[in-house]
């Protein structure tokens, strides 16, 4: 009888066992024989090698189904070492599909590993640095994405666990901005319960699409490590770049600080580096686009004397941030006001807060032993807030705030943005400055970035470049000023407006923004005056005489002229001769 009994109660406690360990909600046994077996360089996932094979359970979940075929979907080794992949056959032809949709090949992606390596590309004096490793502040990683490709958002967090040092790495949050990519939803959630460890990596659900700006902010707020490091949804981490980070944190808690930021390729998805030797830097450029700039002379002494021979490896002051990866001790990201949560969607608030912290005493650096790869794409894959053009509007908001009359420049190249209705109202931003005492930003623009050309500073004349005897204005026609183009002719606009802004600096430099005026080298006229990107010291940009209203080349002696020529065409140089109408000009500002 008792023998009967003890069986019974046997049967009915191994019965209930099964039931549990099929259950949704329990760690699947593949998770716990990973574990058992803690195989492979990163002990989170699971699935990294080939010889890294384990049985794979039956399970009723259809989220752990689909993440097992995901899995089988991959090809281990595959773009290790960051190497470009090109797929073949029907797997050709589906990336490219997708790419048109999304800017990104979704079809590799899922053919990658989630823990495929990027090589090591930090300087090699960075090996030598050391970390207090024991002593270092801790980190909260905050990732937020609208409707990612999620095996691209997988990929990152893979990468933050496996490239971060784990002691340092308290938490991952997610922050998803009102995704409705289903994948990202259950399935994702499975995949975290899952496969990593319990309370490492959480996900943040807002319930509407706030936009990035207010997904950072809500990310921020549930974070409890000492510092904040915010990434954007499509990175992968080099060897090593957290501790470099939270080194200089732990020194300076006002330095906000940026990896230098690698470039994952959309489509094969070749991590690529400009080498260990050069990187650049954050500028900006008057219509309130963020722009990469190299680093200037002046920065580099600085280094020099801050750190002597290390000097590649140095912090760099950086002029302003992209915006997307960065680190910030967390209490210093509130006390410097956090963000403008009041802007929408997408844009303006790298600008903002670069502003912002350099204006109110603190510094932004580029640690050049950290290094990131994040994804470029070549155009946004969603849809702005109500179509509105949500970077003008926040940039609005930023120059309202911190340019002070340098808001007009600003205005002169955006004059659709002057009386724009959606700007609304900042009178707490401006309270906010107020209140840290932050400092002009003419103060920031002569102390942090003086390279920065300024349209009507240092300038003899500046405005446009008229004709007397015509209707015709100097104009860029919009071309790319990021590269040599020939300068144009248009009629001249009843404002001045940026294709027909110039200045003739004091050091007798015809330039705008960012190209300088040179002659064509040729040897049969007619030659062309020719704008190219401006050097930093204008020891190397052409100088022209402006003398009786004549614009004479310095180098070639030869005259801007317009003798026959109309709208649209390329402006010219011909001897000059002061009996000729044709070579006079005359620049205002009206
Ligand atoms: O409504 C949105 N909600 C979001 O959560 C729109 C976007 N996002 C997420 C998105 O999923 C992504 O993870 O926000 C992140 C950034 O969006 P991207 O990747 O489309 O932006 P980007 O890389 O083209 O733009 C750069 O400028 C932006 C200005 O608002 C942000 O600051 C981005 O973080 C920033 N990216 C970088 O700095 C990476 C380096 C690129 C450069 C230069
Ligand atoms: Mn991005």
């Amino acid at each position: 009888g008792k023998i009967i009994i003890f069986c019974l109660i046997a049967l009915c406690f191994i019965l209930y066992h099964k039931v549990q360990t099929s259950g949704d909600e329990d760690v699947p046994a593949l998770g716990r024989a990973g574990a058992l077996k803690g195989h492979g360089r990163d002990k989170f996932n699971l699935y990294s090698d080939s010889e890294n094979e384990i049985a794979r359970p039956a399970t009723k979940s259809p989220y752990e189904q689909s993440i097992q075929l995901d899995l089988a979907k991959q090809r281990p080794g595959l773009g290790n070492n960051g190497v470009a992949v090109h797929l073949t056959g029907s797997a050709k032809e589906r990336g490219e599909k997708i790419y048109k949709k999304i800017a990104l090949n979704e079809e590799l992606s899922e053919q990658l590993s989630y823990n495929r390596t990027v090589g090591d590309h930090r300087n090699p004096l960075c090996a030598s640095q050391r970390f207090d490793t024991n002593s270092l502040p801790s980190a909260s990683v905050i990732i937020i994405f609208f409707n990612e490709p999620y095996s691209v958002l997988l990929r990152t967090v893979h990468s933050t666990l496996s490239t971060c040092n784990e002691k340092s790495l308290k938490e991952i949050i997610l922050v998803d901005d009102g995704s409705d990519n289903v994948e990202l939803g259950g399935k994702l959630d499975h995949y975290i319960r899952t496969r990593f460890p319990a309370g490492k990596v959480t996900v943040l659900r807002l319930k509407n699409r706030l936009g990035l700006i207010r997904a950072r902010l809500a990310g921020a707020r549930m974070a409890t490590g000492d510092v904040l490091i915010f990434l954007d949804a499509h990175c992968e981490g080099n060897v090593g770049w957290c501790e470099p980070l939270l080194q200089r944190i732990k020194e300076s808690r006002t330095s906000v600080l940026v990896p230098i930021i690698d470039v994952i390729d959309a489509n094969d998805f070749q991590y690529s580096t400009n080498g260990y030797k050069a990187f650049q830097v954050g500028g900006f450029q008057w219509n309130g686009h963020f722009d990469w700039v190299n680093l200037p002379e002046r920065e580099k002494q600085r280094q020099r004397r801050e750190c002597d021979q290390a000097r590649e490896i140095c912090p760099a002051y950086s002029p302003t941030m992209a915006g997307g990866l960065f680190a910030i001790d967390r209490r210093y990201f509130w006390e410097v006001g956090s963000y403008d949560e009041q802007m929408d969607g997408w844009g303006g608030e790298n600008l903002e807060m670069s502003f912002r912290i350099w204006q109110c005493g603190g510094t932004i650096e580029t640690i050049p032993c950290s290094r990131v790869g994040h994804i470029f794409r070549d155009f946004h894959p969603y849809k702005f807030p109500n179509d509105r053009d949500t970077h003008g509007i926040n940039t609005a908001r930023m120059a309202l705030v911190w340019m002070d009359d340098y808001i007009n420049i600003f205005f002169l190249n955006r004059p659709d943005l002057k009386f724009h209705a959606d700007i609304g109202d900042v009178t707490h931003r401006v309270m906010l400055r107020k209140k840290l005492r932050c400092k002009s930003f003419d103060w920031y623009l002569k102390n942090v970035y003086p390279e920065k050309f300024v349209p009507n500073k240092n300038v003899q004349y500046w405005g446009k470049v008229r004709a007397v005897n015509a209707n015709l204005c100097l104009d860029d026609l919009l071309q790319n000023n990021e590269k040599p183009f020939n300068l144009g002719l248009y009629p001249c606009g009843k404002t001045l407006q940026k294709s027909q802004l110039f200045s003739y600096t004091n050091s007798q430099v015809l330039r705008n923004e960012l190209s300088c005026a040179t002659v064509q080298h040729s040897d049969s006229p007619p030659r062309r005056v020719v704008m190219v990107p401006c050097s930093e010291s204008d020891k190397f940009n052409d100088q022209w005489k402006y003398e009786d209203q004549q614009l004479v080349h310095t180098n070639s002696g030869l005259c801007i002229d317009h003798e026959g020529l109309k709208n649209m065409d390329d402006v010219i140089v011909a001897p000059c001769d002061l009996s000729s109408e044709s070579q006079r000009w005359v620049i205002d500002s009206n």
